[in-house]
C-alpha cells in the first residue's frame, strides 16, 4: 500500500496527520520532507504552490489534494506534476467561516459601525439615522459554495440579495445575474458589493476604476477572494475620493501586505490578514480520506480542480 504524504507549514503537519488518521488509521503518512522512498508515495496532501516542482520526483504520485478551497496558486507555473489529478476542499466549516466574515462586515457597514466608534472616539452621544435591511442591496461576485451560503445568510436576514457569476445559476430567493451586462447591472445596484470569486485570468482586476465607478455612491466593498481580484490603487482611489464608504478587505496582493502600504492605517480600510475562515483538518480529513481511498482503487475523483475552468 502506498504512503501519503503530507505538506503544509511545520506548526500544521501533526494536526493533519491525526486527523486523516482518525478517518483511516491505516495509512501510511510521511510528512514533507521526509518522504522515505520516493517510488512508495501515492498522494500528497499539499498546501502551498512551493511543493508543486518537488512532486514531480515521486513517479508512481497518483493524486494531490490541496487543504484548501482557492487552487489559483496552483494554475501558475510549474503547476502540477502533468497528467496527476488535484482535488481542492469544499468543506463546510471553512464555508460557514467565511459566510461569517461577510456577514460581520456587512453588518459592520449597515448598522453604521465605523460611524458610533468615530462618535464614541470623540464622546458625542448622537442617534445616526436608522438603517433599513430592505433597503440595502448587497451584490455577491461569485455564487458556487461560499458565495451561495454568504447570500442565503445575508438573504436570510431580509437584505436583497445579488449573486453574479460567470454561468447563469439558480438559487431561491437571490437574484441571479451572470455575464458581461449582468455583472453592469448588478454593480449599478450594490450598495454592498462582496467579492467571493475564484481567481482566473477573467476575475483578475475585476473591482477596478471602471467597476467601482458603477456601484451606487458611497458604496461598501468586502473582498474576501483574493488581493488579484482588486486593483488596490484604484480602491484607495475610491476611498479617497468618497466613491467608496468603507472597505473590508481580507486579501492582498502581495501577502504579507508590507508595512508601508496606505491600507494599514486608512480609516475607512477594516483587515484582516487572510483569515476570514481556516480550514480545520478534521472536518476536511473525511473528504481527503475519500479521495485517497478513491485514488488508491482507481475510482472517480470528487471535488476535482478544473485547469481550464481554473477552479
Ligand atoms: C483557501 C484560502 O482558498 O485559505 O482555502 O484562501
Amino acid at each position: 500500500m502506498g504512503a501519503v504524504l503530507l505538506a503544509t507549514k511545520p506548526s500544521g503537519l501533526a494536526m493533519w496527520r491525526d486527523a486523516l488518521l482518525a478517518v483511516d488509521p491505516a495509512l501510511e503518512i510521511r510528512l514533507w520532507p521526509d518522504w522515505g522512498r520516493e517510488e512508495e508515495i501515492e498522494s500528497a496532501v499539499i498546501w502551498g504552490a512551493q511543493y508543486l516542482a518537488e512532486l514531480r520526483r515521486f513517479p508512481d504520485l497518483r493524486l494531490i489534494v490541496s487543504m484548501g478551497a482557492g487552487v489559483d496558486h496552483l494554475v501558475l507555473p510549474p503547476g502540477p506534476p502533468p497528467g496527476v489529478p488535484v482535488a481542492r476542499l469544499k468543506d463546510g466549516m471553512l464555508t460557514q467561516g467565511m459566510a461569517e466574515w461577510v456577514l460581520l462586515n456587512v453588518l459592520r457597514f449597515h448598522r453604521q459601525d465605523p460611524e458610533y466608534r468615530a462618535l464614541q472616539a470623540a464622546r458625542v452621544w448622537e442617534e445616526l439615522p436608522p438603517p433599513e435591511t430592505a433597503k440595502r442591496r448587497i451584490g455577491i461576485l461569485g455564487l458556487g459554495e461560499i458565495g451561495g451560503a454568504a447570500a442565503r445568510l445575508c438573504a436570510h436576514l431580509g437584505f436583497p440579495v445579488m449573486g453574479w457569476s460567470r454561468r447563469p445559476k439558480d438559487q431561491p430567493g437571490i437574484e441571479a445575474l451572470h455575464g458581461a451586462a449582468g455583472l453592469d447591472a448588478m454593480l449599478a445596484r450594490s450598495d454592498i458589493l462582496v467579492c467571493l470569486l475564484p481567481l482566473t485570468p477573467e476575475t483578475r482586476g475585476i473591482i477596478n476604476a471602471r467597476t467601482l465607478g458603477l456601484l451606487p455612491p458611497g458604496a461598501f466593498l468586502i473582498n474576501g477572494g483574493r488581493g488579484g481580484h482588486a486593483v488596490q490603487e484604484d480602491i484607495l482611489a475610491a476611498l479617497d475620493s468618497g466613491a467608496l464608504a468603507g472597505a473590508a478587505l481580507d486579501v492582498f496582493e502581495p501577502e504579507p501586505l508590507p508595512p508601508e502600504h496606505p491600507f494599514w492605517v486608512h480609516p475607512k480600510v477594516f483587515m484582516t490578514p487572510h483569515a476570514a475562515s481556516f480550514t480545520i483538518p478534521s472536518s476536511a480529513a473525511p473528504q481527503v480520506v475519500e479521495n485517497i481511498h478513491r485514488a488508491r482503487d482507481g475510482r472517480p475523483l470528487i471535488n476535482l480542480v478544473d485547469f481550464a475552468a481554473g477552479y
